[in-house]
């Protein structure tokens, strides 16, 4: 793809303007915002994710590409179009508890936002209780958590626990969970109801969820008419 590689080492190089105007100038001259997050913004994340475990690049380099990231990201926004925008739902979502990576969780918010839902961002570092206060103010479909740390994802379970015992848990709010080290078996073992690897599976399956309950209830209402 064009600027693929361009836009790929400007995040690398954490050059937050030229990131904005790669992405902005890909945008114009017709390449698609999907190709652009998969073929550029991801691969050059992804890069930045190897030299950092690597030792080649450091924390204040890989905060440069972060937001490199993001401001390609918020270039591409506006683009990123609904398949059906007649399609509607509600969630809230956050960063868990001691992790502020927040670079998923948008790009998460971002799609969602694009497909018809309310996303409600709490942003990072968000205590258990925030969630579930959110939950019981805004009363969403979906609740979304992220983690991208080994010793943050236990803070799933705690926000989950804590959903339970307020009753708030089950239909209608139920909870998908994303990030590096989660997976499908982690979920299941939280009791969460869904698991996602990337922004637009996790659309993906929570437009399948929906469609499910809404088809559940017209069933219900002929069954009992
Ligand atoms: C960028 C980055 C940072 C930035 C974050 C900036 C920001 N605004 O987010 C900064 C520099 C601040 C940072 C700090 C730290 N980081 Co860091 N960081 C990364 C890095 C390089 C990239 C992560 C990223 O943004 N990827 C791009 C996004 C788009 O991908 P993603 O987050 O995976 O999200 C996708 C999916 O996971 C999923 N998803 C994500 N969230 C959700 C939520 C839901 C609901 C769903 C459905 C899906 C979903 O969808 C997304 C897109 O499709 C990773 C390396 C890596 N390989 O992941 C390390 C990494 C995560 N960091 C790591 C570490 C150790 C740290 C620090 C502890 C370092 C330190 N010594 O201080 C601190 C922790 C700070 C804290 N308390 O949170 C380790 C974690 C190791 C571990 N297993 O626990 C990693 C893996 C690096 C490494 N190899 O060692 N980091």
């Amino acid at each position: 793809m064009k600027y693929s590689w361009q836009i790929s080492s400007a995040i690398q190089a954490g050059e937050v303007d030229r990131s904005r105007e790669l992405v902005t100038r890909s945008l114009r001259e017709g390449l698609a915002p999907g190709e652009i997050l998969d073929k550029a913004l991801m691969p050059g994340m992804e890069a930045v994710g190897e030299k950092f475990g690597g030792g080649e690049m450091f924390l204040p380099e890989v905060m440069l590409s972060a937001s490199a990231f993001q401001a390609g990201l918020e270039a591409l926004r506006p683009w990123l179009k609904a398949d059906d925008a007649s399609f509607r739902g509600k969630i809230v979502l956050g960063t868990v508890a001691g992790d502020i990576h927040d670079l998923g969780k948008n790009l998460v918010a971002a799609m969602f936002t694009a497909n018809g839902f309310e996303v409600i961002d709490l942003g990072v570092n968000v205590p258990a209780e925030r969630f579930v206060a959110a939950v019981e103010e805004h009363r969403p479909d979906l609740l979304g958590l992220s983690a991208l740390l080994t010793t943050t994802m236990s803070r799933m379970p705690e926000v989950i626990r804590l959903l339970q015992k307020r009753g708030l848990h089950g239909d209608p709010c139920r909870v998908i969970i994303g990030g590096a080290p989660v997976n499908e078996e982690f979920a299941a073992s939280i009791g969460a109801d869904l698991y996602a690897e990337n922004a637009i599976e996790a659309v993906r399956m929570v437009r399948r969820l929906l469609l499910r309950r809404k088809r559940g209830e017209a069933v219900a209402k002929v069954g009992a008419g």
